[in-house]
């Protein structure tokens, strides 16, 4: 049977043999992992999409072969992106880098971008589309002294209101929230600098942090700062960027 189901690669973590020394929960001595939390996979489950976990694997055949046969791209959360990418040396308060990652990720998402298919960034993945398009970042928000919220969240459960972001109207997260005024989680301790070229902010939070973005030669090109995956369980109102996204998939898919 036909299924109008949208295959959605999802990006993961890649963990290290030598970082899973002594607090292996699977496999053996020498090998390296793919990680993923189940929450965007869920997520976009109960979207109407069928997530596919994307290994970090470097060809060029392999990327290419992703890109064209997957219908829509969610660029997750995790470790810091190299500041080499954005031209800036590393500063105090630079976290964990997965060079392998960066590299990957970026390539992927310039094929897929180019193949105008959809693109959800959450957090990283909203810093990587950043960097893709010539932004910087904030390599640790405390670091910088540029607000007094507290965006890292440590110590809150995932789906905990952190603080207020302000939507602009006319704008992806507008059409899925329904709202100018979100409370959301916020678990990033970097942020936007520099916006990349031809990215349109749609959320800021209460202290002018971009806490949203999209581009608007794209169908689909979102990225938000927050971590709606995390929040949706308990709050029904964040599967709706999910729904957004994957319906969006979905009438491309049918336009072809
Ligand atoms: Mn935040």
């Amino acid at each position: 049977m036909f299924s109008i189901r949208p295959l959605i690669g999802v990006t993961t973590y890649f963990v290290h043999d030598r970082e899973l020394n002594n607090s292996r929960p699977r496999g053996l001595q020498g090998q390296d992992m793919l990680m993923s939390t189940m929450d965007y996979s869920r997520c976009l489950e109960l979207a109407g999409g069928i997530p596919v976990a994307i290994p970090v694997l470097q060809s060029d055949e392999f990327i290419d072969d992703i890109a064209s046969r997957l219908d829509g791209f969610l660029f997750s959360g995790g470790p810091d992106i190299c500041p080499i990418y954005y031209g800036s040396a590393v500063k105090y308060g630079m976290g964990l880098a997965v060079p392998e990652r960066d590299e990957f990720e970026l390539k992927l998402l310039k094929k897929v971008l180019e193949l105008k298919k959809p693109v959800f960034g959450i957090c990283r993945g909203f810093q990587l589309i950043n960097v893709l398009f010539g932004g910087t970042l904030h390599q640790d928000i405390k670091e910088s002294r540029i607000t007094e919220l507290e965006h890292v969240g440590k110590m809150a459960p995932k789906h905990y209101k952190s603080h207020k972001v302000n939507i602009q109207k006319d704008s992806k997260v507008f059409e899925a929230y329904k709202t100018n005024e979100l409370m959301v989680n916020s678990f990033h301790h970097q942020a936007v600098e520099r916006l990349g070229q031809g990215l349109v902010i749609t959320a800021k939070a209460e202290d002018y942090i971009i806490e949203a973005f999209e581009h608007k030669d794209y169908d689909f090109l979102v990225g938000v700062q927050w971590h709606p995956e995390m929040m949706a369980e308990v709050y029904d109102e964040q599967l709706s960027i999910f729904k957004l996204f994957v319906n969006i998939t979905i009438e491309k898919q049918l336009q072809k």
